[in-house]
């Protein structure tokens, strides 16, 4: 069976490459935006004309923290749009037998009921400061669901929360939070800076989910569900955005104080959400927190400065 992976070069994609080194029978042909540009509708078609994948497994996004989110709103929204219709499109000309994308809790209603169930995807508008990859992010589940009903097609999506992990995005501005905390409190302990200047207040809540976990999240939803709708894969639990800083002060040895910056964007104050449907197929349990955290800072020290985001 072949299996392409778009999106094969961002931080899901790294986590996929590297846990599927076990017996799998499948061949798998990963892909990034330099192999093809999934925005150009006919490229997308040449790949899939010459690829010819039984199953996709569909990564490629425009991705980026809430700053990047909101500065660059349109081609969030445009970007997306364009890749997730080309490649739907011709994994439907082409006869795929399943695609598996991914959206996110962003997608989810700003006024929602906690915690965040499948069936409220679409009751409302998202967080005013991602809008535009929010709204993308809904159309991709209409478009397999409208697939699904017309033609038959077995697309099917997944809501991951906040990821993180090695191979990150380490931007300062346009990234996620995990990543620039872990490059800005490195960089303020080896310039000895009395202190690194965060985001916010601190006090909003997060649920996070290691890269790696998603990783082994994919092959098993590309075996075991075939739902219309899409179906909630995070780790739960909420953390406060300053306990996160203080995880990874720890971990980086970094003796200074942290300065919030209220003038930053804060984004939406928590999206808890419920896995329950995930837990219902009996999948084994996430990673845990602290320990990832730990692997994602010591990798970033081991690589720094050749990492995402700052080369
Ligand atoms: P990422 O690290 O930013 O990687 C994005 C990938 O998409 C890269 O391989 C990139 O290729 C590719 N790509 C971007 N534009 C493209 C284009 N025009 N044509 C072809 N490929 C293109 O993203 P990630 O964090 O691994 O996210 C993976 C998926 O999870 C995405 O669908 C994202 O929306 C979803 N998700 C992520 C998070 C999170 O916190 N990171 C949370 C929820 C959901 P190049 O390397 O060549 O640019
Ligand atoms: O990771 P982040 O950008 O994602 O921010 P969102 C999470 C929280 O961390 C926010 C705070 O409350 C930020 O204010 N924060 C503190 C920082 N310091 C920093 C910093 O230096 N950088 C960043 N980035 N944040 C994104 C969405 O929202 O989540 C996307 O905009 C996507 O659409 C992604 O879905 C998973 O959870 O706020």
């Amino acid at each position: 069976m072949r299996v392409l992976v778009t999106g094969a070069s961002g931080m899901v994609g790294h986590s996929f490459r590297e846990n599927i080194k076990l017996p799998y029978s499948y061949h798998f042909i990963f892909l990034d935006s330099k192999d093809c540009d999934l925005t150009d509708r006919q490229a997308t078609f040449k790949l899939f004309e010459e690829t010819k994948p039984d199953y996709v497994i569909h990564l490629a996004a425009k991705v980026g923290g809430v700053k990047g989110n909101t500065d660059y709103v349109a081609d969030f929204y445009t970007q997306n749009i364009q890749m997730n219709t080309n490649v739907l499109d011709a994994a439907y000309i082409f006869k795929v037998r399943k695609v598996v994308s991914l959206l996110s809790t962003c997608v989810y209603p700003d006024s929602a009921t906690y915690p965040l169930t499948e069936d409220q995807v679409h009751k409302g508008p998202p967080h005013r400061s991602n809008f535009g990859y929010a709204y993308a992010k809904r159309m991709l589940d209409i478009q397999s669901q409208a697939y699904r009903q017309q033609y038959g097609c077995n697309f099917i999506t997944a809501i991951p929360n906040n990821l993180f992990g090695e191979n990150d995005n380490f931007h300062l501005t346009d990234g996620h939070v995990i990543p620039a905390l872990i490059r800005k409190i490195y960089e303020a302990k080896n310039a000895e800076e009395p202190i690194v200047t965060l985001w916010g207040d601190g006090s909003p809540l997060r649920e996070f989910t290691y890269s790696d976990d998603v990783a082994r999240l994919l092959l098993f939803l590309l075996e075991k569900y075939n739902g219309t709708g899409p179906i909630n894969i995070g780790n739960t639990g909420e953390i406060s955005i300053k306990e996160v800083a203080n995880n990874i002060i720890e971990n980086i040895g970094y003796e200074g104080n942290i300065v919030w910056d209220t003038s930053m964007p804060s984004g939406q104050y928590r999206k808890p959400s419920s896995n329950n449907k995930l837990m219902e197929m009996r999948w084994y349990p996430y990673s845990d927190f602290k320990t990832s955290l730990k692997s994602t800072c010591d990798w970033f020290k081991t690589k720094y400065p050749n990492v995402r985001g700052i080369n």
